[in-house]
């Protein structure tokens, strides 16, 4: 007992003093030290922020909203950028109503043209009909943020089509400014997202991208934003469908860890972006970590237009992505360990079509009605195996977690009469890393317990459609675990609709 009781603590301790989002793998270390150190790897205050934002939208306006172009070539003229009606507030509304925690302006799109009258170019809002020159969308769209109490990011292109000094140090220069203007002059910004496409801008040339110093400015500026994308902290998830992979590991192989990669002072984050090969179907799975050179918190982000285009085209008003849709993109993105980014694009008037608000709001409806009737609630709970249920003093609800190291726990759900359900939603403790490798439900069928289900990784949050089922005896197992599992937010669930759900990642 006593000695159960030393390992645990020792092992909470070591949790603390690692709460780096990053970690070396050594030539000697075993597959069990390597496994070991996978658990440790913690996200950073604001990679933990983020995640629990879970739904964040999109905004992708400008100057291709009026001329039906999805990439904009640098030359349109400014004078074509005259929304009417546009209304900060209404986007601002629509997206609160969806249960969209933070929104994401496109103030620069590759075509160049600035949302804000910069100083840095004559390609912007300041040449256009829009207020008489006198408009800047993103102070429109902060302010209705900052009313509204939403939060907001900035997706700033490193793609200019339209700066002469695209392709010189002169335009990394010019970016950095860009980047000042938007993160001084506009209050707190939570996110800022650049792009991975890189074209050649308008004479010919490609760019070579001064990352770490646009990060510099960044960590000065906004201290506690998220860099995704081409960046350190939010990694892309590698489709443009909503729909994340059935195995979705936040902590991933970095193989440029060095002293070069970590942010100075504290020595707690990698502040490069990490590169690795992202693209893999498991990129933090064993086989993947085992040969990796270091190991670093690099969470997904799974992005996808609510039509088929990013930016708003009229033809499309009977292509918006229907509640049920926008139902399963959700169960495959943050139900796959992710935070889901929907775009929304305003209209050529500048504002939210009624149609794509209209489903916005009812696909809220349809995750209120779902998830807001927890079945397990108030049923009898029994430990079965290794279980230890408690609160942890950095908060939120009760979890489970384990007796010392061991790995598998066994929980059971007792119910007073039988439970019809469908859908079951599970959680790991994220603060203390991400642990579990295979979960399973079960249900006691004639005094034998039947599995229904298998799984895989859970992460912040784990949602998946169960066949229907009706039991009075629910078993959640995790199976396998790197350390002790902490798992919480713990859900059954029934849809009546479930087979309007097709599970399938086309656009
Ligand atoms: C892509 C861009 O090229 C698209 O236009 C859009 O902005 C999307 C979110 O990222 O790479």
């Amino acid at each position: 007992m006593l000695k159960a009781f030393l390992s645990f603590s020792i092992i909470c301790c070591s949790y603390v003093a690692q709460a780096q989002n990053y970690v070396q793998i050594n030539s000697g270390d075993s597959e069990g030290d390597i496994i070991r150190k996978a658990a440790s790897v913690r996200p950073t205050a604001r990679q933990l922020n983020w995640q629990k934002l879970e739904v964040t939208g999109f905004l992708h306006f400008g100057i291709n909203t009026f001329t039906g172009k999805e990439w904009g070539d640098g030359k349109e003229s400014p004078s074509l950028f005259n929304p009417t009606k546009l209304d900060t507030d209404q986007w601002v509304q629509v997206a609160q109503k969806a249960g969209i925690n933070l929104l994401i302006l496109t103030a620069k799109h590759h075509d160049g043209f600035c949302l804000w009258p910069t100083n840095t170019t004559d390609y912007s809002v300041k040449n256009a009909p829009y207020l008489n020159g006198q408009g800047d969308v993103l102070k429109s769209l902060a302010q209705s943020c900052k009313k509204y109490g939403m939060k907001i990011g900035v997706y700033l292109s490193p793609w200019d089509r339209n700066a002469k000094s695209y392709g010189s140090d002169a335009y990394n220069e010019m970016f950095r400014n860009q980047l000042t203007e938007v993160l001084s002059n506009y209050g707190k910004i939570d996110e800022v997202w650049f792009d991975g496409a890189n074209g050649e801008g308008p004479n010919g040339k490609k760019q070579e991208y001064n990352w770490s110093s646009y990060y510099d400015v960044i960590r000065k500026l906004q201290p506690e934003a998220v860099i995704a994308v081409m960046g350190p902290d939010v990694r892309w998830v590698g489709t443009e469908t909503g729909y994340g992979r059935d195995t979705e590991w936040s902590v991933v192989p970095a193989n440029n860890l060095d002293q070069n990669s970590i942010a100075d002072g504290s020595q707690q984050q990698m502040n490069i972006q990490p590169k690795g090969d992202m693209s893999l179907k498991d990129v933090g799975g064993r086989a993947n970590i085992l040969k990796a050179k270091g190991l670093v918190w690099y969470p997904a982000e799974t992005d996808v237009s609510i039509r088929p285009g990013w930016f708003y085209h009229a033809q499309e008003d009977a292509k918006v992505k229907s509640p049920e849709k926008l139902l399963d993109i959700y169960f495959h993105s943050v139900g796959k360990n992710g935070v889901l980014l929907l775009n929304i694009p305003p209209t050529t008037e500048g504002l939210i079509h009624a149609v794509d608000a209209e489903n916005l709001s009812s696909w809220k409806g349809l995750r209120d009605k779902i998830f807001n009737n927890n079945l397990l609630l108030g049923q009898e709970v029994k430990l079965v195996k290794n279980g230890v249920r408690k609160k942890l003093k950095e908060g939120g609800e009760q979890i489970w977690t384990s007796k010392s190291d061991d790995k598998e726990l066994i929980f059971e759900y007792k119910a007073k009469s039988p439970l019809r359900f469908n859908v079951l939603q599970l959680g790991e403790f994220i603060q203390w890393g991400q642990r579990v490798e295979k979960f399973e439900v079960q249900i006691r069928n004639n005094n034998a317990w039947q599995t229904i289900k298998e799984g895989t990784t859970v992460g912040y949050k784990r949602i998946v459609v169960l066949p229907e089922t009706s039991s009075t005896h629910i078993r959640i197992k995790i199976a396998q675990s790197r350390l002790a599992p902490f798992v919480d937010k713990v859900g059954l669930y029934y849809y009546d609709d479930i087979v309007k759900l097709d599970g399938k990642a086309h656009k």
